[in-house]
């Protein structure tokens, strides 16, 4: 088991191509490595009104973000735009309840089983094939995750409580990081609203 830092993670990341995410290189690398303490720190940006999305680095064939989760904070339940996602809990605690892959926007939602408590370390891996999902900082401290795309979700399909319909929304970011030519990280920019 290696120790790796973010900068060793993208060297890893940026290597591979579309082909690649689909195959079981990102499984094998994220089980036989851990990450440096404090590794992610630039990148871990709270907000106050809800969870904070802070970009790390995107291409077109992925997207790696830190998420930022003050006790309540919670997404909508939302898919994954066709993509693959690997999420690791870096600190704290996260509740993480799968619903069936819903068939049309209209579609009700059925529960996959129940909520489930996820601690620093724990991996979770999510596809639209699997699950669409709801996340929840149901505890009493903040919590810190990483979520790796593949690739990028610009926009996802999130389900409206009140008209009980999936809509598409467009998803922002808190923050972006912001990297050399050569790949040495620069800053973690304050995006516009
Ligand atoms: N997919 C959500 C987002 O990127 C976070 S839940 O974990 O996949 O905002
Ligand atoms: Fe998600």
């Amino acid at each position: 088991m290696a120790n790796v830092s973010v900068s060793d993670f993208l060297k890893f990341l940026t290597a591979l191509r579309a082909r690649d995410f689909k195959s079981k290189k990102v499984d094998l690398f994220l089980k036989n490595q851990t990450f440096l303490e404090d590794t992610f720190l630039p990148f871990i940006h709270f907000r106050d009104d809800t969870y904070g999305r802070n970009l790390v680095f995107r291409n077109e064939f992925f997207e790696l973000a830190v998420l930022t989760w003050l006790p309540g904070h919670r997404t909508p339940i939302h898919d994954h735009a066709s993509q693959r996602c690997w999420m690791m809990i870096e600190s704290g605690e996260l509740t993480l309840k799968n619903y069936e892959p819903p068939s049309s926007n209209t579609s009700p939602l059925i529960a996959l089983g129940r909520a489930e408590r996820r601690k620093s370390g724990d991996q979770i891996y999510i596809d639209d094939d699997m699950a669409v999902h709801a996340i929840t900082n149901s505890s009493t401290k903040p919590a810190v995750s990483i979520h790796l795309y593949a690739g990028p979700i610009p926009e996802c399909r999130i389900f409206n409580e009140v008209s009980k319909r999936f809509e598409t929304k467009r998803l922002s970011y808190l923050t972006e990081g912001v990297w050399s030519s050569q790949g040495d990280f620069i800053e973690s920019r304050i995006c516009d609203p």
